[in-house]
């Protein structure tokens, strides 16, 4: 019977990673960074936004991510998503919280989620582009990850300032 369970587990895990055939990590101290990727962006604009699927805290202290930069954009904001009204806005945030223990989702369409909005592109993203970020925590140090653009299978794809 236990066995039989763990076999389903496993069946579990592995549609879980099929769920996106592109889908990659990366670890940073205690912190797994489970696929950056970014939508593309749309026609005539400068600014674009990323997301990660998660970014799972392992250890026993609390993290944060504090800063971002990339090579195809001027300057990385970490902004949150807020419902004013029925008004979808947005605000930039000073950090954001990877309590110890937890994972954060970090995924477009998210209520209240968070993003990293990449301001002054230096080109637009389109669909399987690849690019560099570099995620400055405050206790894992930073971390260079390959985010991936890709057009969202659901979830409100882009959205404007
Ligand atoms: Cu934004």
């Amino acid at each position: 019977m236990i066995k039989a369970l763990t076999s389903l587990l496993l069946v579990f895990a592995i549609n879980g990673l099929g769920f996106n055939a592109q889908a990659h990590g990366f670890k940073a101290g205690d912190l797994t960074i489970n696929h950056p990727y970014a939508t593309p962006s749309l026609k005539g604009s400068k600014t674009g936004a990323a997301y990660i699927r998660s970014i799972k805290n392992n250890g026993k202290q609390a993290d944060q991510l504090i800063s971002a930069r990339t090579t195809v954009a001027e300057s990385v904001e970490l902004h949150q998503m807020q419902m004013d009204g029925d008004v979808m806005k947005m605000r930039p945030v000073s950090a954001i919280d990877l309590p110890a223990n937890a994972e954060l989702r970090m995924m477009h369409g998210t209520p209240d989620g968070y993003h990293l909005m990449l301001m002054n592109l230096k080109q637009p993203l389109k669909d399987g582009d690849r690019f560099q970020l570099w995620l400055q925590f405050k206790n894992s140090g930073e971390r260079q990850v390959m985010v991936y653009v890709q057009t969202p299978k659901s979830g409100t794809p882009a959205h404007h300032h």
